[in-house]
């Protein structure tokens, strides 16, 4: 039964406390198609070096990273939970699949740009080569859909063109993954600057929620974030901010963009904003409460993404013996 499952990939960097837009853009779609589809998810410890970490937080947030995954409701028997530097297959194809990616085409990558003008004391190899290290993760499961933000899409277009370049030479040695893309919260925009993505790496707290921030510190962010001077509640382009606040309200109620106008007609962005923050903090609540009991379990973290690590290590080797074999190295 395994076999026909379409299989889902995807991966989160541990680089920081996870927000609302890791969570809508992409987290919530991870536990919703783990029933229907054969899915691996991985803690990208490997692609969060290309910005400089501190060992010891660094060490935390990996595991807070998989506490997490967990708290939200990624069910490990069910699915592969692991870390990506535990299994070596992915810097090995990473490596091989560099040498059929061309420098011209990572040079047009926007993440890079804004990465290196955003660390320009750091400007290292390894941001450069980041989208063939998260082509390897793709590929290696043999994936068919990749759930992300829209913020990844350059990304998966990249994995698309070296996986079809590589079969064109040597037949068919992967499947060509498909990005899978919320409608709604596919770019949760910044809090105190609608025209950014919200970004955990933003220096301005006010404009990011993180998925483990208290209700008071949720709701005092949104009353404070950004709109604008008219006091209509619709979406608009003219009014970037509303607009963010409607789509975090939508993801997280599942109500549509008119539902949530007709319900706030003739009221104010008061009260708006402080149900926007009711909202997230209701839907938050749980997987805090979850994520506890994951984080001040150790042993059971590490049992659990060791198994994850195993499983993914078998899947991972198939595909990297085929590669070896079809370029012609001697096994
Ligand atoms: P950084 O902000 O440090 O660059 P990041 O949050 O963009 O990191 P990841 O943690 O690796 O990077 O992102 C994990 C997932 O969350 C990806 O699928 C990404 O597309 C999604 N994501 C990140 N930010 C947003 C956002 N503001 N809106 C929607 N999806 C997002
Ligand atoms: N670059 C991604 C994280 C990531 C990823 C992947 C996402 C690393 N490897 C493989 C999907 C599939 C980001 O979201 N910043």
């Amino acid at each position: 039964m395994e076999e026909n499952r379409k299989k889902v990939l995807s991966c989160i960097q541990p680089s920081g406390m996870l927000t609302l837009g890791n969570y809508i853009g992409a987290l919530k779609n991870w536990v919703a198609m783990q029933n229907e589809f054969d899915c691996t998810y991985a803690v990208a410890d490997l692609h969060a070096i290309t910005v400089r970490q501190e060992p010891a937080k660094f060490r935390q947030q990996i595991y807070s990273t998989a506490a997490l995954l967990l708290a939200l409701g990624i069910d490990p028997e069910k699915n592969t939970m692991f870390i990506q530097s535990h299994v070596a297959a992915h810097s090995e194809l990473a490596w091989i699949l560099s040498c059929y990616t061309q420098f011209g085409e990572l040079s047009r990558m926007t993440q890079f740009k804004d990465k290196s003008a955003k660390h320009a004391d750091n400007v290292n190899v390894g941001l450069f080569s980041y989208p063939v290290l998260m082509a390897a993760d793709i590929l290696l499961y043999q994936s068919d859909l990749v759930p992300v933000g829209a913020d990844q899409k350059q990304h998966l277009e990249i994995a698309r063109d070296i996986a079809t370049r590589f079969n064109h030479v040597y037949g068919d040695v992967f499947t060509i993954p498909e990005p899978y893309i919320p409608k709604i919260g596919a770019r949760v925009m910044s809090l105190q600057d609608p025209t950014k993505k919200m970004s955990k790496s933003d220096e301005n707290i006010n404009s990011w929620v993180a998925i483990l921030d208290s209700k008071d510190d949720i709701i005092r962010k949104f009353k404070r974030a950004v709109t604008d001077s008219d006091n209509r509640i619709c979406v608009s382009e003219d009014k970037p901010g509303v607009s963010n606040l409607i789509g975090i309200y939508s993801a997280v109620t599942g109500k549509s963009a008119e539902q949530v106008t007709a319900e706030f007609e003739g009221k104010g962005y008061g009260d708006f904003k402080i149900a926007v923050g009711e909202a997230v903090a209701e839907e938050l609540k749980p997987i805090q409460e979850r994520y506890q009991t994951f984080i001040s379990d150790k042993k059971q973290l590490e049992d659990i993404y060791r198994q994850g690590d195993e499983k993914a290590f078998y899947a991972a080797r198939k595909t990297l013996s085929k590669v070896k074999k079809k370029v012609g190295f001697v096994l």
